[in-house]
């Protein structure tokens, strides 16, 4: 076991939620490529046949828009961008095909905002597991990201 991974279990065993959250702030997955940041990569882990939703910061520090189009996983069969909506006290979530990000901007996927719905995994995901994510662009190479697994809890 990495000595990260040792770290983040002790931060889950932690007793407070706040002492929890400050845990996985002091150890963020990131990535990065030529003008482009993501940090904060966590995947929400839940039981059962629940698909899992990724969440994670995309900094632009490129001079062009970005454009996210879609993303793909080894370990789930299916991977979509998804928002989540609350429209008079009902919660729903719909696809959204691309997402625009200018120069100098931060599109950040958060809980009731947009997440990577990850559909139909292959194995099975424990909490303090690593997943690469391939997020897919318009007109650049994709970007592989390691997103950790973390308890519902953790958001
Ligand atoms: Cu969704």
């Amino acid at each position: 076991m990495s000595k990260r991974k040792q770290e983040l279990k002790r931060c889950i065993s932690a007793v407070s939620l706040r002492g929890l959250a400050a845990c996985l702030l002091a150890f963020p997955l990131a990535a990065s490529a030529d003008g482009l940041d993501v940090t904060d990569a966590r995947m929400r882990v839940l039981p059962g046949d629940t698909p899992a939703a990724g969440y994670f910061r995309l900094g632009n520090t490129s001079d062009n828009t970005v454009v996210l189009v879609g993303a793909r996983s080894d370990a789930f069969g299916r991977v979509e961008l998804h928002r989540s909506m609350n429209k008079d006290g009902m919660a729903s979530m719909a696809p959204v095909s691309r997402l625009e990000v200018a120069p100098g901007e931060e599109l950040t996927f958060a809980p009731q905002g947009y997440h990577l719905m990850l559909m139909a995994p292959v194995g099975t995901l424990s909490v303090g597991d690593e997943v690469g994510i391939t997020l897919e662009f318009e007109q650049r190479e994709p970007l592989v990201v390691d997103f950790e697994a973390v308890p519902p809890t953790a958001m």
